[in-house]
């Protein structure tokens, strides 16, 4: 009896469930190049690449571990351009009678799968620390879902800096010493990059000639496409990135794309490391003296704890999710956010560096890129679609959390106890980009006035209602309060005439 064993562009891992459960000896693996998934938002030519690249290496490194594997290729003539229709067109070609299919990232792929006209059986992803019971079942009759009290539960149960059932140093978070402001210059040169071998080279000629139109440049070419390659790079940023990552987590500066970031966002989302090996290895760094605590335990909670939590959200609140608009934000995305020229240079620096590299950190997406959309009024499922198309680790399941939730209030403070908004202020201190600005940080007012310090006012003032009684921000109001009327009327004047030339798409 023939079966059939799908394996999804983000399902890279040899522990993959549905690999397990499956016979080499009779099983045939399905991997397929569609245009569905090629194309449900404007993916950057760089993801596409990435995906095909390491989806045809996987295949190989299937072939050659024993199993038989049927791969459609992009440019098959038979491709169907879809998921289910290449299960439908192999199960018709090998009569198969049943799917194997470990649960898919996005809610859009499991209901296809599951209404597919084939046996399907779904088994649960468990390349993650916490599975949908555990998170549940820690979520249940919480008044609040605090990531941090999640992540102490992920640091026992992981053993990952535990000194007995206390935690490494004292402290479960270090965050506090993990807010130092750009550095003068920094001493690490970024991700190992890798030439791109035969496999890599033509499937950018394949991207070029189908995707070559999407935001986004293709060239150059460098990411890892398989678990060797992956390895080698977390090898590089541990030795060389790990150690101050923490001091500068937050840090941006002009023309420096990387800080000391991990950049394996998609190698682990795509399966090609295992996230409680990444930690591991940074815990080794930590216990060899090779890096100081409050690196390794920020880093760590980043995955053990942030990507499991918002893992559990995604899950948790179900398919209606990307959807949500707390804040009726209804402004449409402007086109600065696809490359049209901006004065702003922290937004230019933030979507110049995600055009070529499909990365951008942590911070630019929340405190640059995130908090422009939710000042000025987004729709956040535009939003969610930008941050979902546009970098190499985007996935529904850990993208929509972050935007939706983290980054938009979208959710209502399901992630978020308060929204994370900022004035130009916070720009200012934890990047260099302020200083050769068109803007003037320091002018709150007036034609040069940072358009983030009149926007942070014009965002508090119109969801008033919403926030004034949230505790986190009576400080805000207050400050607001104590303005005297005509200043305050001058700045959301200018607000709304700032937004209007926005609006009508002029160079903002
Ligand atoms: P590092 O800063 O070096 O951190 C190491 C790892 O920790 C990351 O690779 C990631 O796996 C994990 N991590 C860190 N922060 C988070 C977080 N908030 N949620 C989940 N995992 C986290 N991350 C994605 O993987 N895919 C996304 O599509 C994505 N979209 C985002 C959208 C917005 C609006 C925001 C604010 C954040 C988003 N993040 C996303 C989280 C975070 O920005 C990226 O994981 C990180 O920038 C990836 O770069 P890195 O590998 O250099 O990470
Ligand atoms: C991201 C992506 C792309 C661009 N293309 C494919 C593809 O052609 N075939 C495939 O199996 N997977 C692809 N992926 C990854 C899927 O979109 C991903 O598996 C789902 O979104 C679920 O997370
Ligand atoms: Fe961004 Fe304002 Fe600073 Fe310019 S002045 S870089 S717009 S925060």
């Amino acid at each position: 009896m023939v079966r059939l064993v799908l394996v999804l562009g983000d399902q890279l891992s040899d522990n993959l469930s549905a690999l397990r459960k499956a016979d080499k000896k009779t099983d045939i693996i399905v991997m397929a190049e569609v245009q569905d998934e090629a194309s449900y938002v404007p993916h950057h030519p760089k993801k596409i690449a990435f995906t095909f690249a390491a989806m045809r290496k996987f295949a190989q490194r299937l072939r050659t571990g024993g199993w038989n594997v049927t791969y459609t290729r992009f440019d098959d003539p038979d491709n169907t351009g879809s998921i289910v229709g290449e299960l439908i067109r192999r199960a018709s070609e090998y009569g198969a009678t049943g799917v194997i299919y470990t649960e898919p990232g996005e809610w859009r792929l499991i209901s296809a799968l599951a209404d597919a006209p084939l046996k399907t059986h779904g088994l649960p992803d468990d390349r993650f620390i916490a599975s949908h019971q555990d998170f549940d079942g820690w979520a249940e009759g919480r008044k609040q879902l605090r990531m941090e009290y999640f992540y102490r539960d992920m640091r026992r149960k992981t053993d990952l800096l535990m000194d007995g059932d206390k935690p490494e140093g004292g402290k479960w978070n270090y965050d506090h010493d993990n807010r130092k402001p750009a550095p003068d210059e920094v001493d690490f040169n970024g991700p190992m990059r890798f030439e791109p071998d035969e496999i890599v080279t033509d499937v950018l000629r394949l991207v070029e000639d189908n995707f070559g139109s999407n935001f986004g440049d293709l060239h150059p070419f460098w990411f890892a496409t398989d678990q060797a390659q992956a390895r080698a790079h977390l090898v590089h940023w541990i030795k060389n990135g790990l150690p101050k990552f923490g001091d500068f987590q937050d840090a941006m500066m002009v023309d420096q794309k990387f800080m000391y970031h991990a950049i394996i966002g998609l190698y682990l989302n795509a399966g090609l490391l295992d996230p409680l090996e990444v930690c591991q290895a940074a815990e080794k760094a930590y216990k060899s003296g090779d890096a100081p605590l409050n690196a390794v335990e920020g880093f760590i909670r980043q995955i053990i704890g942030w990507r499991e939590y918002v893992r559990g959200i995604y899950f948790r609140e179900g398919p209606d999710y990307t959807a949500r608009n707390e804040l009726n934000h209804t402004r449409d995305l402007p086109a600065l956010y696809w490359g049209a020229d901006t004065k702003m240079k922290c937004m230019s620096q933030a979507i110049q560096q995600t055009k070529e590299e499909a990365y951008a950190h942590h911070i630019q997406r929340l405190m640059v890129t995130g908090n422009f959309a939710l000042l000025a009024g987004i729709e956040p499922a535009q939003v969610h679609e930008w941050y979902l198309a546009v970098y190499a680790d985007a996935y529904e399941w850990v993208e929509a959390p972050n935007t939706i939730g983290m980054s938009q209030f979208a959710d209502g403070g399901i992630i978020a106890s308060k929204p994370y908004v900022s004035s130009g202020n916070y720009i200012a201190k934890m990047s260099d980009y302020c200083k050769s600005c068109a803007y003037k940080v320091k002018d709150k007012t007036g034609p040069d006035a940072c358009p983030f310090n009149v926007l942070y006012w014009h965002f508090l003032t119109r969801h008033r209602d919403h926030f004034s009684n949230n505790p986190r921000m009576g400080q805000m109001y207050a400050t607001w309060d104590r303005m005297a009327q005509d200043k305050r009327d001058v700045i959301i004047a200018d607000a709304d005439a700032w937004l209007g030339r926005l609006d009508s798409g002029d160079m903002v």
